[in-house]
């Protein structure tokens, strides 16, 4: 940016910011400013990622195996005994047509370098394991076949390429002799082939790309050439540079060329300003491991529902056995939740997360005139309380079984349904509202969602550290993902807030951060009348979700006082509401 002058009035100033601001701007709240073929893949919502190679033979991790659990030459032989008798490509699509996944990616190649078609610029290829045949290709029409859009991986590392200058154990090693330039012709060459080959792909999935060879020059440069030879092509943000880690959002995403961000191995949070896609193991191994642990098909769903329900795609990973099957306890998860999605896909499929933010409670999705409720955590009292939006709800419908009630006030939504009628999943209450669903401004839910403490000033009795990142604010700030901590060995804590004027106050919510475990053994809910603090709730464990009706008392003053806890008490959301 340019330095401003000092004799720039503040108007000149104003049209500045607003100019640069429109350059890299999100879009303005209610538009939609993808482009086509990005919204065709958000769309899609659900995908299968398949990690696959020789190194099933082992059972270990693709790629971070070599030279670690497997010798390096070990692990380069494993193609030359490579034979997936039993590799069925409709069996594959299948599974994931069945399982609702609509798309599939696959690794043609990761970092240990081996290509799972016949390159022509390399002979480290299925073509020359003793099982010959073009995976990809066969993958490829079998995914047509199925109704399942096809995408390639590609690793930018190659730790086996002679000319890629990083080796295994994991890139920590340098080769001897390199030529990064002929490895970009190389890498080049290979995802022409995939596209002319394969494709159109619904995607290109880049990894990889945090190595120090890898600029981001090369991956913007990478991006366009892929686009001139595929103009509706999407590419993952791991094309280029500025992935922040496993958290996979983009630093500065007006620098990077790709579409869309890559949480890994988490959902990621919610965000409607720019595309993005969890990838997830469904055991814990990205390739196949004999007897690896596998997630229920509670754990499945519901991961899919809070990435729908945060605005993001799932690409859901299996890793086939080295004879090419898929594990059939695998293949039998994944078809559960296609008998899930079959009811409820509705609510998933073309839709875009919120207006609710996901939380414990669930998650909501929504389309056109109306939104859909998954809601996983029942208060354990009372009816699940959504905040208030600006559009009447016109009707309502229960498509999970029983029927909730929905109760609409000026103080928010409250829906209730009996605990007989509950799905173990999610229920689901699809709401119709008067005007486009899409257009309600986003809001959280429980302790963070309008509480009349939100953003009102906060103290604390302790700070963890003195760190502004951990300060009492971060208990009102409406967001569940921050939170006031205080410092190791803290066993007593207050948190107040000063809520401007005398409010009634009938209900308390608090969200305790129990990524460490549950920490507070004994609090109370004070409130100030005549300069003395009175007791309004008092209570043993908090943990996470915590909700509790009050005797309804009106006062400018509350507090949280923390009695007894096991290590320094940390709350997310410390919230207060009317009667
Ligand atoms: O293909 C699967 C994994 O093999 C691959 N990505 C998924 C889709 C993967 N890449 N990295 N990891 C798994 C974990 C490694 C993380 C680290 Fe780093 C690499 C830690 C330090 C270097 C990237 C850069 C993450 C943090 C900094």
């Amino acid at each position: 940016m340019r330095p401003v002058r000092l004799a720039t009035t503040p108007l000149v100033l104003a049209g500045m910011a607003a100019c640069a601001a429109a350059l890299h701007a999100a879009p303005a709240a209610g538009a939609d400013a993808v482009p086509g073929p990005v919204a065709a893949w958000r769309d899609l919502r659900f995908g299968m990622f398949i990690h696959w190679g020789p190194v099933a033979i082992k059972g270990t991790e693709i790629g971070w195996s070599r030279g670690a659990q497997v010798p390096a030459d070990v692990y380069d032989g494993l193609y030359r005994q490579f034979n997936p008798e039993q590799f069925d490509a409709d069996a594959w699509a299948k599974a994931a047509a069945d399982a609702g996944m609509k798309y599939l990616v696959i690794t043609a190649k990761h970092h240990d370098g081996f290509c799972l078609w016949p390159s022509k610029v390399t002979d480290y290829h299925i073509g020359n394991s003793p099982f010959k045949r073009d995976v990809l290709k066969e993958l490829a029409a079998a995914c047509k076949r199925h109704g399942v859009r096809f995408g390639a991986y590609y690793s930018i590392c190659d730790w086996h390429h002679p000319d890629y200058p990083l080796d295994s154990p994991g890139g920590r090693k340098q080769k001897a002799q390199s030529d990064m330039p002929r490895y970009v012709a190389y890498l080049k060459a290979q995802t022409r082939e995939l596209i002319e080959g394969y494709g159109p792909l619904v995607t290109m999935w880049f990894d990889g790309e945090w190595e120090q060879p890898w600029t981001r020059e090369m991956g913007n440069d990478l991006y366009a050439y892929l686009k001139r030879l595929q103009p509706d092509l999407t590419v993952n943000n791991r094309v280029s540079k500025g992935r922040r880690g496993m958290e996979g959002v983009t630093k500065d995403a007006h620098l990077n060329a790709g579409d869309y961000d890559t949480p890994e191995q988490r959902v990621g949070g919610f965000n409607r300003a720019r595309p993005w896609e969890t990838c997830m193991t469904l055991c814990n191994q990205w390739a196949w491991k004999p007897n690896d642990g596998m997630k229920s098909r509670e754990e499945c769903l519901r991961t899919l529902l809070r990435t729908a329900g945060g605005d993001g795609n799932l690409l859901f990973n299996v890793g086939p056995m080295p004879d090419g099957r898929i594990e059939p306890r695998q293949v039998e998860r994944l078809r559960e939740m296609g008998a899930w999605l079959a009811k409820h896909g509705e609510g998933v499929y073309g839709t875009r997360g919120g207006p609710f933010k996901p939380g414990r409670w669930g998650a909501a999705t929504c389309k056109e005139n109306k939104v859909f409720l998954f809601i996983m955590k029942w208060p354990e009292e009372g009816p699940l309380r959504l905040p208030a939006i600006p559009a009447k709800v016109l009707a309502h419908r229960t498509t999970s079984g029983g029927a909730a009630s929905v109760e609409q006030t000026s103080e928010g939504i409250a829906v209730s349904l009996p605990a007989a009628d509950r799905d173990p999943v999610a229920s689901v209450v699809e709401l119709t509202v008067e005007g486009k669903a899409f257009d309600i401004p986003p809001a959280a839910v429980g302790a963070a969602g309008a509480s009349l403490a939100a953003q009102k000033p906060a103290k604390a009795s302790n700070v963890y550290q003195n760190s502004g990142e951990f300060g009492p604010e971060k208990a009102v700030d409406g967001d569940p993902e921050t939170r006031w901590a205080t410092d190791a060995g803290t066993t007593s804590a207050w948190l107040e807030v000063d809520l401007g004027q005398p409010v009634a106050i009938g209900r308390v919510a608090i969200d305790e951060c129990v990524d460490f475990g549950p920490r507070v053994r004994r609090f109370e809910v004070q409130v100030k009348e005549e300069e003395a603090w009175k007791s309004v709730l008092t209570g043993a464990a908090i943990g996470a979700g915590f909700e509790k009706q009050i005797s309804p008392v009106t006062a400018r003053f509350v507090r949280l006082r923390v009695l007894d806890a096991s290590d320094g008490p940390t709350i997310r959301e410390f919230g207060v509401f009317k009667p």
